[in-house]
């Protein structure tokens, strides 16, 4: 497959500021923050599988995760703590892998940590209009390709009203925006695929490890194996 192509060009439209992310903590309607790195529990990670360098955690496979379906912020917190964050699926190969993860092991949807540009800052125009153009991997700062294009992406043709993702169907229906992005298990017979869903929703979730987050934990504690 060939649909994460032009995410190689769209690296370089990096743009998402880190201070987007404080400002994304700071705006949790529960007041919740994001969490910085914990260097002993950096030093202590459960790491199930590398795959291309990046060491990846399932919460189904740690005995003290196992069973438990938490938030989004709660499950990026989680990850931080730890030296890692959500899962970013930024090529094809890494979307396909953990896809064949989650099937082998029948989890119905994971978190991901792809999120919606919501927040004060996503005003800017390349950002617009923010349904096809305000997607990002948080964890890594990175534009996903546009909504539209829907062979640079894994978006799923159905939902719960039988519309193509994302559709903000809970918002439409007078909930929740659905601004997280999760994979789903066949949930609307639809394949295992991507979609938006209100951040409240609570999920088993994937981390991956987080090249700043280490680099920031190594540098700051020389004396810790990280
Ligand atoms: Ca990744
Ligand atoms: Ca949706």
């Amino acid at each position: 497959m060939h649909f994460f192509r032009l995410l190689q060009l769209l690296k370089m439209h990096f743009l998402i500021l880190a201070a987007i992310v404080a400002v994304a903590a700071a705006q949790q309607p529960s007041g919740r923050v994001l969490e910085p790195p914990v260097p002993a529990a950096c030093a202590q990670r459960a790491i199930h599988e590398r795959f291309n360098g990046k060491g990846y955690y399932y919460s189904w496979a740690d005995p003290r995760t196992a069973g438990q379906e938490i938030d989004w912020l709660s499950a990026r917190n989680f990850c931080r703590q730890r030296c890692m964050d959500l899962v970013s699926l930024e090529t094809s190969v890494e979307n396909e892998f953990i896809k064949s993860r989650i099937v082998q092991n029948k989890q119905k949807y994971i978190w991901t940590s792809g999120r919606l540009c919501d927040f004060k800052g996503c005003d800017r125009p390349d950002l617009q209009p923010l349904h096809i153009n305000g997607w990002f991997w948080t964890a890594e700062l990175q534009k996903l390709a546009p909504t539209n294009e829907r062979s640079q992406n894994d978006w799923s043709e159905n939902g719960g009203i039988g519309k193509p993702q994302p559709d903000n169907r809970e918002a439409i229906q007078g909930g929740a925006p659905e601004n997280c992005l999760a994979v789903l298990n066949q949930f609307y017979n639809d394949g295992v695929n991507w979609h938006d869903v209100a951040c409240h929703h609570k999920k088993p979730w994937v981390c991956e490890e987080n090249d700043a987050l280490l680099k920031y934990v190594r540098f700051a504690n020389p004396n810790i194996r990280v």
